[in-house]
């Protein structure tokens, strides 16, 4: 016998979008279900970004589970990017009047969520097999789904497509409804985790001959770096040793000398890639975060924009059932889709400047090294560069 649960929203994915998105409706009194794939224990070890914009910080006090973040967060007024020797020193608190960013983690994120949502007692299956989304185009959308033997279907108003770009959510969308663009980059990106020492209290982003390269932070003793790498590599390519000596020799020379190696405690590689599936909005669909786009990490962008999607959702949901008003529902897709263009701009235009394309000519190459000297020679074009970094408004 199938097990019928009613909910107001039903959310598909419990990575940042879905916990966020929940966590928003639930404060404010709208009853949700969250359906994740999953267990709990994968979700919560996967390491992703680090970089948070004041919005994505803004909103996560808002859900109530800003606590920790405040007190273990970094607050970051600046970061370098590095041609070859030449350091760049981007000054974010000066170029923006007085904004920064906070590293801290997705995976923290991510706990902090899951913990808010598991002491309120809030409903999530974890480890749901075969979810299956219908009856989209009808008042009651349905989420299917079997867990430990036992068939559930979730009935509700609304269904959240927070399931990532991988997700059963933006696949249900039959192809005339939906135009995807994209772009995929001839390259991905190395990354380790160690229990070492950053090797300067900023982030850097190089461009090297042998490749991109960045230095970034969980915390004061933990580094997150990450290395350009060939779509076809593999991590068993890369003992310990290989990655670090790789690092040491792309970093300029004062900091090579500062580098501290260590075992890496996780490695891993991600393809690079910039996607938008238009619109985001299906009947009583919605998709939010990577289930909608994607972009190449360089910006630090895509957590950010999973939450800035989650803040038009929760308004839209909040003003349908608060207020009766669905003007922000019809126009979710529209506000959402303006801001995750220009991200998508500065992602692709920040990949593309850091590095190295291997099928790219030596006019392309000259191009790169005039738009890096443009940067340090112009305050204007550090301004624009500050101003996307810390983030867009809502
Ligand atoms: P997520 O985090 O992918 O979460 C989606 C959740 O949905 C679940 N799911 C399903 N659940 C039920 N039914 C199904 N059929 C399902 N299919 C999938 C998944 O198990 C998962 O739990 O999407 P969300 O919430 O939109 O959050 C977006 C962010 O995770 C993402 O934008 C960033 O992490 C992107 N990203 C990075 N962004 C940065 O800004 N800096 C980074 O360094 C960075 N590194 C990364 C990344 C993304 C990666 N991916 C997607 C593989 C590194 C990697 C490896
Ligand atoms: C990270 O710390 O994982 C990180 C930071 C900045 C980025 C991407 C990843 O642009």
């Amino acid at each position: 016998m199938t097990k019928i649960i009613k909910t107001q929203v039903a959310i598909v994915g419990a990575g940042p979008s879905g916990l966020l998105l929940g966590q928003l409706l639930s404060k404010a009194g709208i009853d949700n279900v969250i359906i994740e794939r999953q267990a709990q224990e994968y979700v919560l070890a996967r390491i992703r970004a680090g970089v948070l914009e004041q919005g994505t910080v803004d909103l996560l006090n808002e859900a109530g589970v800003s606590t920790r973040l405040y007190k273990e967060g970094l607050i970051h007024h600046g970061f370098d990017i590095a041609f070859n020797q030449i350091q760049l020193h981007i000054d974010l608190e000066k170029l923006t009047n007085g904004k920064h960013v906070t590293v801290y983690g997705q995976t923290e994120v991510t706990k902090d969520l899951t913990q808010a949502r598991i002491n309120a007692n809030l409903p999530i299956f974890y480890s749901a097999e075969d979810v299956q989304v219908t009856d989209v185009l009808s008042p009651s959308p349905k989420v299917s789904f079997t867990l430990a033997g036992q068939s559930y279907q979730i009935e509700s108003d609304y269904i959240a497509g927070c399931d990532g770009y991988h997700g059963v959510c933006r696949a249900s969308i039959p192809r005339s409804s939906i135009q995807e663009f994209e772009r995929v980059y001839p390259f991905g990106w190395l990354g380790i985790l160690s229990d070492t020492p950053p090797v300067q209290e900023e982030l850097i982003y190089g461009n090297h001959p042998d490749g991109f390269y960045l230095c970034s932070m969980r915390s004061h003793t933990r580094s997150r770096y990450y290395l350009q790498c060939t779509l076809d590599d593999d991590i068993k390519n890369w003992s310990d040793e290989r990655f670090w000596d790789n690092l040491q020799s792309r970093l300029p020379l004062p900091l090579a000398n500062q580098l501290v190696r260590g075992p890496s405690i996780e490695k891993s590689i991600a393809p690079l890639r910039s996607f938008v599936a238009e619109p985001l909005k299906y009947g009583q669909l919605f998709l939010a975060g990577d289930a909608g786009h994607i972009v190449p990490p360089t910006g630090a962008k895509g957590l950010n924009l999973a939450a800035s999607d989650v803040f038009y959702l929760s308004k839209a949901l909040k003003a349908k059932y608060l207020d009766h008003d669905t003007m922000l529902i019809d126009d979710y897709s529209s506000t959402a889709l303006k801001r995750i263009w220009k991200a998508e701009r500065f992602s692709w235009w920040l990949t593309n400047m850091l590095h190295h394309f291997p099928e790219k000519s030596s006019f392309d190459q000259r191009i790169q090294q005039a738009e890096f000297d443009y940067l340090c020679s112009s305050e204007q074009a550090q301004k624009a560069l500050a101003e996307n970094y810390v983030g867009l408004p809502y």
